[in-house]
Parts: structure tokens; C-alpha cells; sequence
């Protein structure tokens, strides 16, 4: 093994893949070692149960492979790789899986992207013409596919395959990138967005079927990704995302509230008990949002007591809603149903509006100083 730097480091995370990683290393060393410059295999891996330990450190006499171990760490597959990246020497870095389900034989193609083109970004990619895919999707996963890279395509631009975990990028991108967090699968997308790539060349791969071992994907994390894109939108648009936001839960807790407010009516409540019994539904639908804006921005939130804020606000909402669905109950002569829903909920929608600009500022974005920092 080389003591020069490497040319080229590969960044492996790894959770019990003890038995596909001794033919990884093989066909990586078959791709790379007549390219001059070297590599590096990092294998990050969050202490695995199996034999991880002992096969790297066989492979570690035949290839220049270290096993990196985190024996604690929370932050999954995205804090593996950033770990790994923190660890590397190469002036090229590249992430793929353990599982054999990217080819190594692809990544002279992947680095020649990056050394010959004017790409700052090289993307192995299953849809791009000449890639494939082995895995045999139903259509509740492929539809649940086509909308999670739909979502994506704000920041991801025309990106045939912005979900692929096989990429590599030059160590200057990466060290460009703002603010990265780990959280999910999908540090592609994170690097791409924080990094502000804008020339991204996708190399076409074959996506193999995982042939060892057991995939690590859950439904859990499949919602973490959104949590993912509600944080990648704030940083892309630090403006209209708040407030886009803030239209979407206002819209799906009054078509919740109003669905309660139709079954009160049905079961004979009056036009002043209705409304503010349902907006209790609305309150409740906005609470649900609000737990993940808590947990993900916390710190960039200026009140220090977002929730006890919270309450207050609901509070004045609800007053404002039972105020004027009393009003509208006594003072309007035949009211239609749309009046006695949409006028107490209009009201507590303005006050919802201006209290949470005013404590919270969840809807004119986050702190001053953090948005212009990052749009610089
Ligand atoms: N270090 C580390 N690696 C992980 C973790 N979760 C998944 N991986 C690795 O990430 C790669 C992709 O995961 P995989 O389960 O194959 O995802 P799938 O291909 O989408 O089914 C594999 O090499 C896994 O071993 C994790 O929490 N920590
Ligand atoms: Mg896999």
C-alpha cells in the first residue's frame, strides 16, 4: 500500500455487509488499479453485528482499505458518508453502496467525468439511456418513485436519477457545500443542492439486485426524507418556502375542520358551537406540522419558547373563532352554511397569521442573519 495521497477516495458506508465486501474491494481494485494517481477505500461502517471487522482488516493487507467505525452514531447512512469525506485524502471523492448493487467497473467513467469535462458533479444513473435497473418495482413503489424525484426537482434540475447513492464530486464542491446535515438517504441530493452544483453529467449504470445481506431502507426513512426536502426548499428558497408552508397546512387543517364541521352540523349543533369545535381539529392538524418545524429548526427559530408560543397562539385563535361564530349565530340574519364556517375561520386564520409572523416568524422565513448568509 502507497504512503503517497491518493488520487481517488471511495467512500463506502456499510452496515453489516461483512459478506459482499471482500468482492466489492476485489472489483473496485480490478477497475481502478491500472489508472495512475491511486485510491483509497473507506468503509464507514456503524458497528455492525457481523464479521465486518475481520474481513477488513484481511482486505486491509491486499488493498488500501480502511474500515472506519462509528460506534455510536445516529445519523445513518448521510453521517456515515460524511464521515467518511471528513476521513479522505483524494482530490476525487466518491460514495457508493456495499451491496454490489453499483458497478465498480463504472467508476473510471465516473472520474473521467469529472477530469475531462467541465461537470462538477458526476451521477451514476438507472434512467438515463444505456442505465438499468434489476430491482422489479410494483406500481405503489414506482409511483412512489417518480414522486419523491418529482419533489426533488426544484433543486435537482433535470437530474434523470437525483435518488442514486453512487456518485463522485470533486473535494472543492464538497468543501463549498453550506450548512449540510445529515439526515436520510439521499446525500446526493444534499451535496448537489448545498453545494450548488450546476453541471452535473449522469453516467448510465446497471442497478444490480442485491444478491447478500438485507436492505436497510424503511418506511422510516422514507418519510425522513420529506423532513429532508422541507429542510433542502428552505435553503433553495429561504423566502417562499415558509410561506408556501405555511399555506399547506392551512389548507389541510381547515379541509380536516371542515369535514368535522360538516358531521357537528349533521349531529344538530348550532351554528355557534360548530365552528370552534371543529377549529379544535384544525389546531390539532397544525400542532402535528408544527412538532417537525420544532425539531428541525430549532435553532435557527428566534423565540426560545416555540411551543409555549404556540399554545398562545392557538389560544387567540380559537377566541377569535368562538367570537365570531357567536357573532355571525346572533347578529346575521339567515346565515348561509358558508358564513358560519368561512367567516370564524377566516378570522382565526388572520390572527393565526400575524401572531406566528410576529412571535415565530415561521412565515416570513428564518432568522435575518441566517437567510442572508446563505443566499450569498
Ligand atoms: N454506515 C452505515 N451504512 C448504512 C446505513 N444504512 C444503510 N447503509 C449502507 O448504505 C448502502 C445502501 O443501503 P441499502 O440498504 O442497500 O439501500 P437500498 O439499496 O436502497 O435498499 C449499503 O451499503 C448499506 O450497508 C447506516 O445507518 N450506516
Ligand atoms: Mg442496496
Amino acid at each position: 500500500m502507497s504512503e503517497s495521497i491518493p488520487q481517488v477516495s471511495i467512500v463506502v458506508p456499510a452496515l453489516n455487509e461483512a459478506a459482499n465486501l471482500t468482492a466489492l474491494a476485489e472489483q473496485i481494485d480490478a477497475a481502478l488499479r491500472d489508472r495512475s494517481g491511486g485510491y483509497e477505500i473507506l468503509i464507514v461502517d456503524d458497528n455492525s453485528a457481523d464479521e465486518t471487522r475481520a474481513v477488513c482488516a484481511a482486505l486491509g493487507g491486499r488493498f488500501p482499505l480502511r474500515l472506519i467505525v462509528r460506534e455510536q452514531a445516529k445519523d445513518g447512512l448521510s453521517g456515515a458518508v460524511l464521515r467518511g469525506f471528513a476521513e479522505a485524502r483524494g482530490g476525487i471523492l466518491i460514495v457508493m453502496d456495499a451491496d454490489l448493487q453499483h458497478p465498480p467497473a463504472k467508476l473510471p467513467e465516473l472520474i473521467g467525468a469529472l477530469e475531462s469535462e467541465a461537470a462538477d458533479f458526476a451521477l451514476g444513473s438507472r434512467y438515463v439511456p444505456g442505465g438499468s435497473t434489476a430491482e422489479k418495482w410494483g406500481v405503489f413503489r414506482q409511483l412512489n418513485s417518480r414522486f419523491a424525484t418529482a419533489l426533488a426537482r426544484p433543486f435537482a434540475g433535470k437530474i434523470s436519477d437525483p435518488m442514486s447513492g453512487f456518485f463522485a464530486l470533486r473535494r472543492e464542491t464538497y468543501e463549498r457545500a453550506q450548512r449540510l446535515t445529515p439526515l436520510g438517504y439521499k446525500i446526493a441530493l444534499e451535496l448537489m443542492c448545498k453545494a450548488r452544483v450546476r453541471q452535473v453529467r449522469e453516467v448510465p449504470i446497471h442497478f444490480a439486485e442485491r444478491t447478500r445481506g438485507q436492505s436497510k431502507l424503511t418506511l422510516k426513512q422514507q418519510f425522513k426524507y420529506l423532513e429532508h426536502l422541507s429542510r433542502l426548499y428552505d435553503f433553495t428558497f429561504p423566502r417562499a418556502s415558509p410561506v408556501v408552508k405555511f399555506i399547506i397546512v392551512l389548507a389541510v387543517s381547515w379541509f380536516v375542520a371542515f369535514g368535522c364541521f360538516v358531521f357537528l352540523k349533521g349531529t344538530g349543533a348550532s351554528n355557534a358551537v360548530a365552528p370552534p369545535l371543529a377549529y379544535l381539529a384544525a389546531l390539532i392538524v397544525t400542532a402535528i406540522f408544527h412538532t417537525r418545524y420544532v425539531r428541525a429548526q430549532r435553532e435557527f427559530i428566534v423565540r426560545k419558547t416555540p411551543w409555549l408560543d404556540f399554545v398562545l397562539i392557538s389560544i387567540a385563535e380559537w377566541l377569535a373563532c368562538c367570537f365570531t361564530a357567536l357573532w355571525v349565530a346572533t347578529r346575521v340574519a339567515r346565515p348561509t352554511l358558508s358564513d358560519v364556517f368561512v367567516i370564524p375561520f377566516g378570522c382565526a386564520t388572520v390572527v393565526r397569521y400575524i401572531l406566528r409572523k410576529e412571535l415565530l416568524q415561521d412565515v416570513r422565513g428564518l432568522r435575518k442573519e441566517i437567510r442572508t448568509d446563505e443566499l450569498t
